[in-house]
Protein backbone atom coordinates (compact mmCIF):
# COMPACT_ATOMS: atom_id res chain seq x y z
CA UNK A 1 0.00 0.00 0.00
CA UNK A 2 1.32 3.47 -0.87
CA UNK A 3 2.11 5.53 2.22
CA UNK A 4 0.02 8.99 2.49
CA UNK A 5 1.34 11.67 2.63
CA UNK A 6 -0.84 15.00 4.24
CA UNK A 7 -0.16 18.25 3.39
CA UNK A 8 1.55 20.96 5.62
CA UNK A 9 -0.25 22.85 8.08
CA UNK A 10 0.75 24.27 11.19
CA UNK A 11 -1.43 24.28 14.43
CA UNK A 12 -1.34 27.96 14.39
CA UNK A 13 -2.44 27.92 10.78
CA UNK A 14 -5.27 25.57 11.60
CA UNK A 15 -6.42 27.51 14.79
CA UNK A 16 -6.85 30.64 12.22
CA UNK A 17 -8.75 28.50 9.66
CA UNK A 18 -11.57 27.86 12.22
CA UNK A 19 -11.39 30.81 14.19
CA UNK A 20 -11.38 33.77 10.89
CA UNK A 21 -13.57 31.69 9.51
CA UNK A 22 -16.11 30.83 12.12
CA UNK A 23 -15.92 34.79 12.87
CA UNK A 24 -16.44 36.32 9.23
CA UNK A 25 -19.49 33.99 8.63
CA UNK A 26 -21.06 35.00 12.47
CA UNK A 27 -20.39 38.23 11.38
CA UNK A 28 -22.63 37.85 8.33
CA UNK A 29 -25.21 36.33 9.91
CA UNK A 30 -25.84 38.88 12.76
CA UNK A 31 -28.35 40.18 10.70
CA UNK A 32 -30.69 37.54 8.32
CA UNK A 33 -33.67 37.68 6.54
CA UNK A 34 -35.60 34.89 8.76
CA UNK A 35 -33.60 33.13 11.78
CA UNK A 36 -35.27 29.33 12.25
CA UNK A 37 -35.33 28.45 16.18
CA UNK A 38 -34.88 24.11 15.98
CA UNK A 39 -33.35 22.18 13.55
CA UNK A 40 -35.53 19.04 14.01
CA UNK A 41 -37.72 18.14 10.82
CA UNK A 42 -39.75 21.45 10.54
CA UNK A 43 -37.23 23.90 11.21
CA UNK A 44 -34.81 21.91 8.73
CA UNK A 45 -37.29 21.69 5.83
CA UNK A 46 -38.12 25.30 5.81
CA UNK A 47 -34.64 26.50 5.74
CA UNK A 48 -34.05 24.17 2.75
CA UNK A 49 -36.80 25.46 1.34
CA UNK A 50 -36.03 29.79 2.17
CA UNK A 51 -32.53 29.25 0.96
CA UNK A 52 -33.39 27.49 -2.49
CA UNK A 53 -35.89 30.55 -2.40
CA UNK A 54 -32.26 32.91 -2.22
CA UNK A 55 -33.55 34.08 0.87
CA UNK A 56 -30.95 34.42 3.87
CA UNK A 57 -31.38 32.28 6.26
CA UNK A 58 -29.83 30.85 9.65
CA UNK A 59 -30.95 27.84 11.74
CA UNK A 60 -29.71 27.71 15.65
CA UNK A 61 -30.16 24.42 16.88
CA UNK A 62 -28.91 23.57 20.56
CA UNK A 63 -27.83 20.22 20.25
CA UNK A 64 -24.39 19.37 18.63
CA UNK A 65 -26.47 17.09 15.90
CA UNK A 66 -29.70 18.80 13.73
CA UNK A 67 -32.53 16.16 13.33
CA UNK A 68 -34.60 16.71 16.42
CA UNK A 69 -37.09 13.57 16.46
CA UNK A 70 -35.91 12.14 12.91
CA UNK A 71 -33.54 10.24 13.45
CA UNK A 72 -35.87 7.85 15.44
CA UNK A 73 -39.56 6.88 14.07
CA UNK A 74 -40.85 6.10 17.39
CA UNK A 75 -39.99 3.93 20.36
CA UNK A 76 -36.23 4.31 19.57
CA UNK A 77 -36.63 2.42 16.40
CA UNK A 78 -35.10 3.83 13.37
CA UNK A 79 -38.11 3.32 10.90
CA UNK A 80 -39.72 6.39 9.82
CA UNK A 81 -42.90 6.43 8.75
CA UNK A 82 -44.64 9.35 6.84
CA UNK A 83 -48.28 9.63 4.67
CA UNK A 84 -49.42 10.01 1.22
CA UNK A 85 -48.55 12.83 -0.42
CA UNK A 86 -45.51 13.26 2.40
CA UNK A 87 -43.72 10.59 0.15
CA UNK A 88 -43.52 12.91 -2.61
CA UNK A 89 -41.29 15.26 -0.16
CA UNK A 90 -38.83 12.20 0.40
CA UNK A 91 -38.42 11.63 -3.24
CA UNK A 92 -37.37 15.34 -3.74
CA UNK A 93 -34.73 14.44 -1.23
CA UNK A 94 -33.55 11.20 -2.75
CA UNK A 95 -34.64 9.19 0.31
CA UNK A 96 -35.57 5.63 -0.33
CA UNK A 97 -38.66 4.35 1.33
CA UNK A 98 -41.04 1.32 0.48
CA UNK A 99 -45.22 1.28 0.63
CA UNK A 100 -45.41 -0.55 3.81
CA UNK A 101 -49.70 0.11 3.25
CA UNK A 102 -51.44 1.76 0.79
CA UNK A 103 -50.99 5.52 1.21
CA UNK A 104 -48.96 4.74 4.61
CA UNK A 105 -44.50 4.71 3.82
CA UNK A 106 -41.90 3.98 6.16
CA UNK A 107 -37.64 4.76 5.34
CA UNK A 108 -34.51 4.50 7.39
CA UNK A 109 -34.43 7.12 10.51
CA UNK A 110 -30.58 8.02 9.80
CA UNK A 111 -30.99 7.58 6.19
CA UNK A 112 -33.90 10.34 5.66
CA UNK A 113 -32.42 12.98 8.47
CA UNK A 114 -28.63 12.70 6.93
CA UNK A 115 -30.30 13.85 3.64
CA UNK A 116 -32.48 16.20 5.02
CA UNK A 117 -29.33 17.84 6.90
CA UNK A 118 -27.45 17.35 3.52
CA UNK A 119 -30.62 19.13 1.30
CA UNK A 120 -30.89 22.19 3.85
CA UNK A 121 -27.00 22.61 3.41
CA UNK A 122 -26.47 22.37 -0.02
CA UNK A 123 -29.26 24.82 -0.68
CA UNK A 124 -27.49 27.34 1.80
CA UNK A 125 -28.98 27.44 4.54
CA UNK A 126 -26.65 28.61 7.18
CA UNK A 127 -26.68 25.73 10.36
CA UNK A 128 -25.22 26.82 13.83
CA UNK A 129 -25.71 24.14 16.16
CA UNK A 130 -24.65 24.21 20.07
CA UNK A 131 -26.06 27.56 20.10
CA UNK A 132 -29.33 27.92 22.11
CA UNK A 133 -32.53 30.39 22.04
CA UNK A 134 -32.14 32.34 25.17
CA UNK A 135 -34.73 35.13 24.09
CA UNK A 136 -36.55 36.61 21.43
CA UNK A 137 -35.62 40.75 20.09
CA UNK A 138 -39.25 42.51 20.48
CA UNK A 139 -39.28 45.72 18.43
CA UNK A 140 -42.98 47.65 18.98
CA UNK A 141 -44.63 44.54 19.60
CA UNK A 142 -43.14 42.32 17.12
CA UNK A 143 -40.30 40.00 17.23
CA UNK A 144 -37.35 41.37 15.21
CA UNK A 145 -34.60 38.52 16.04
CA UNK A 146 -33.25 35.90 18.70
CA UNK A 147 -31.31 36.27 21.83
CA UNK A 148 -28.55 33.24 21.91
CA UNK A 149 -26.21 31.77 23.90
CA UNK A 150 -23.93 28.84 23.08
CA UNK A 151 -25.59 25.75 24.61
CA UNK A 152 -22.94 24.59 27.80
CA UNK A 153 -23.38 28.03 29.43
CA UNK A 154 -27.01 26.90 30.47
CA UNK A 155 -25.49 23.94 32.21
CA UNK A 156 -23.18 26.19 34.37
CA UNK A 157 -23.56 27.64 37.62
CA UNK A 158 -24.59 31.30 37.82
CA UNK A 159 -21.36 32.02 39.79
CA UNK A 160 -19.26 30.21 37.37
CA UNK A 161 -20.44 31.93 34.34
CA UNK A 162 -22.23 35.23 34.77
CA UNK A 163 -21.81 35.29 30.54
CA UNK A 164 -24.19 37.36 28.71
CA UNK A 165 -25.89 36.47 25.77
CA UNK A 166 -26.00 38.25 22.02
CA UNK A 167 -28.83 39.71 19.68
CA UNK A 168 -29.14 38.60 16.14
CA UNK A 169 -32.02 40.53 14.28
CA UNK A 170 -33.74 39.35 11.72
CA UNK A 171 -36.88 40.32 9.95
CA UNK A 172 -38.93 37.63 10.42
CA UNK A 173 -38.13 34.48 12.95
CA UNK A 174 -39.58 30.74 12.57
CA UNK A 175 -40.14 28.78 16.09
CA UNK A 176 -39.13 25.73 15.15
CA UNK A 177 -38.89 23.91 18.82
CA UNK A 178 -41.19 21.01 18.63
CA UNK A 179 -43.44 19.93 21.39
CA UNK A 180 -41.64 22.91 23.92
CA UNK A 181 -42.20 25.89 21.60
CA UNK A 182 -39.63 27.51 22.90
CA UNK A 183 -39.96 30.98 21.13
CA UNK A 184 -43.54 31.05 21.56
CA UNK A 185 -43.36 30.61 25.68
CA UNK A 186 -40.97 33.79 25.77
CA UNK A 187 -43.87 35.70 24.27
CA UNK A 188 -46.52 34.12 26.60
CA UNK A 189 -43.91 34.35 29.57
CA UNK A 190 -44.56 38.18 29.23
CA UNK A 191 -48.70 37.85 28.87
CA UNK A 192 -48.21 38.52 25.59
CA UNK A 193 -50.15 35.43 24.32
CA UNK A 194 -51.54 32.05 25.39
CA UNK A 195 -50.45 28.97 23.64
CA UNK A 196 -53.13 26.08 24.34
CA UNK A 197 -50.70 23.19 25.37
CA UNK A 198 -50.98 20.15 23.25
CA UNK A 199 -53.70 17.58 23.33
CA UNK A 200 -54.54 13.56 23.26
CA UNK A 201 -53.01 11.72 20.23
CA UNK A 202 -55.36 11.61 17.00
CA UNK A 203 -52.93 11.29 14.21
CA UNK A 204 -55.34 11.48 11.38
CA UNK A 205 -56.42 14.86 12.75
CA UNK A 206 -53.45 15.98 13.94
CA UNK A 207 -51.38 16.07 10.73
CA UNK A 208 -53.97 18.11 8.49
CA UNK A 209 -54.08 20.65 11.39
CA UNK A 210 -50.48 21.51 12.23
CA UNK A 211 -50.01 21.83 8.26
CA UNK A 212 -53.09 24.26 7.72
CA UNK A 213 -52.41 26.39 10.79
CA UNK A 214 -48.49 26.43 9.86
CA UNK A 215 -48.68 30.59 10.27
CA UNK A 216 -47.37 33.44 11.41
CA UNK A 217 -48.56 33.27 14.85
CA UNK A 218 -47.54 36.56 16.50
CA UNK A 219 -46.33 39.51 14.17
CA UNK A 220 -43.15 38.43 13.42
CA UNK A 221 -43.44 35.23 14.69
CA UNK A 222 -43.87 32.29 12.22
CA UNK A 223 -44.81 28.56 13.93
CA UNK A 224 -44.18 25.22 12.84
CA UNK A 225 -44.02 21.39 13.30
CA UNK A 226 -44.73 20.62 16.96
CA UNK A 227 -44.82 24.20 17.68
CA UNK A 228 -47.87 24.56 15.88
CA UNK A 229 -49.50 22.15 17.67
CA UNK A 230 -48.49 23.22 21.06
CA UNK A 231 -49.41 26.62 20.57
CA UNK A 232 -52.91 26.21 19.09
CA UNK A 233 -53.66 22.74 21.49
CA UNK A 234 -53.71 20.51 18.23
CA UNK A 235 -53.62 16.45 18.97
CA UNK A 236 -50.35 15.23 18.93
CA UNK A 237 -49.60 12.98 16.26
CA UNK A 238 -47.06 10.38 17.52
CA UNK A 239 -44.20 9.09 15.56
CA UNK A 240 -44.99 9.84 11.98
CA UNK A 241 -43.57 12.54 10.24
CA UNK A 242 -44.93 13.82 6.76
CA UNK A 243 -46.62 16.84 8.24
CA UNK A 244 -43.36 17.84 10.09
CA UNK A 245 -41.70 17.84 6.52
CA UNK A 246 -44.60 19.64 4.62
CA UNK A 247 -45.16 22.37 7.87
CA UNK A 248 -41.44 23.22 6.81
CA UNK A 249 -42.65 23.98 3.62
CA UNK A 250 -45.57 26.01 4.46
CA UNK A 251 -43.60 28.04 6.92
CA UNK A 252 -41.45 29.03 3.81
CA UNK A 253 -44.26 29.92 2.01
CA UNK A 254 -45.02 31.94 4.63
CA UNK A 255 -42.21 33.27 5.14
CA UNK A 256 -41.15 34.29 1.67
CA UNK A 257 -44.93 36.03 0.94
CA UNK A 258 -44.21 38.18 3.90
CA UNK A 259 -40.88 38.83 2.81
CA UNK A 260 -42.04 40.12 -0.87
CA UNK A 261 -44.95 42.50 1.05
O1 LIG B 1 -38.54 18.04 18.35
P1 LIG B 1 -38.24 18.29 16.92
O2 LIG B 1 -37.92 17.13 16.05
O3 LIG B 1 -39.47 19.20 16.34
P2 LIG B 1 -40.29 19.16 14.98
O4 LIG B 1 -39.42 19.53 13.83
O5 LIG B 1 -40.67 17.62 14.80
C1 LIG B 1 -41.36 16.90 15.79
C2 LIG B 1 -41.08 15.41 15.58
O6 LIG B 1 -39.70 15.15 15.73
C3 LIG B 1 -41.85 14.49 16.54
C4 LIG B 1 -43.32 14.45 16.39
C5 LIG B 1 -44.03 14.42 15.10
O7 LIG B 1 -43.49 13.60 14.17
O8 LIG B 1 -44.02 14.44 17.38
O9 LIG B 1 -41.56 14.86 17.87
O10 LIG B 1 -41.51 19.93 15.24
O11 LIG B 1 -37.03 19.33 16.81
C6 LIG B 1 -36.99 20.50 17.59
C7 LIG B 1 -35.55 20.95 17.69
O12 LIG B 1 -35.51 22.20 18.38
C8 LIG B 1 -34.37 22.21 19.22
C9 LIG B 1 -34.28 20.77 19.73
O13 LIG B 1 -32.98 20.46 20.22
C10 LIG B 1 -34.66 19.97 18.47
O14 LIG B 1 -33.54 19.63 17.69
N1 LIG B 1 -34.56 23.19 20.30
C11 LIG B 1 -35.41 23.12 21.35
N2 LIG B 1 -35.26 24.18 22.16
C12 LIG B 1 -34.29 24.95 21.61
C13 LIG B 1 -33.84 24.32 20.42
C14 LIG B 1 -33.68 26.18 21.99
N3 LIG B 1 -34.01 26.84 23.11
N4 LIG B 1 -32.69 26.70 21.20
C15 LIG B 1 -32.32 26.03 20.06
N5 LIG B 1 -32.88 24.85 19.66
Amino acid sequence: MEPIEFSHASESQITRAIVSEFAKEFDDYVESDVIIVGGGPAGLMASKELASSGVKVLLIERNNYFGGGFWLGGFLMNKLTVRAPAERVLEELGVPYKEYSTGLFVADGPHACSKLIAAACDAGAKLLNMVALDDVVLHDDRVSGVVINWTPVSALPHEIAAIDPVSLESELVIDATGHDAVVVRKLEERGLLKAKGQGAMWVERSENLVVAQTSEFYPGLIITGMAVSAAYGLPRMGPTFGAMLMSGKRAAEVAIEKLRR
